[in-house]
């Protein structure tokens, strides 16, 4: 069967925690500093190359392992245009929910280690 990379990008609070789920589960991973498009904010995203077959398995440790995550905005003083969008015609904060986690599943053409 061939190999997955599965990228998940959470919350760094959530990041330590799952990391050492995958390990401890014998899932290698590589945790990526990141930056969210839409908050600015730092976020992780963590990779992990893995069998086919295992993917469920470790979609499910990112479940249970990651959590939502609540926060207001405030709206920038000097916005870009993309903050811009982000206010209402009142300036109010924003309510965010983030899910636990963001979760893309590629195929991978080659995995090796040399
Ligand atoms: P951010 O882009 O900073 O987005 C953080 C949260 O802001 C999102 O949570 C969502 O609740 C909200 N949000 C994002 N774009 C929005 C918009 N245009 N209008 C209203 N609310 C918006 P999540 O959806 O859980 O995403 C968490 C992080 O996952 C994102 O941080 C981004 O770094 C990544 N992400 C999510 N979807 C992605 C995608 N399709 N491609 C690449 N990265 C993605």
């Amino acid at each position: 069967m061939g190999m997955k990379l599965v990228v998940a990008i959470v919350q760094n609070d959530d990041a330590d925690e799952l990391i050492d789920a995958l390990t401890s589960s014998d899932y290698r991973a590589t945790r990526l500093a990141s930056t969210g498009g839409f908050l600015r904010q730092g976020n992780t995203t963590i990779i992990v190359g893995i069998p086919a077959e295992s993917v469920n398995q470790v979609l499910n440790i990112v479940a249970g392992h990651a959590h939502p995550h609540h926060q207001n905005v405030v709206p920038n003083p000097f916005p870009t245009p993309t903050t811009v969008t982000m206010q209402t015609a009142k300036e109010e904060p924003l309510e965010v929910q983030t899910a636990k986690a963001t979760v893309f599943v590629l195929d991978l053409e080659r995995y090796e280690r040399i």
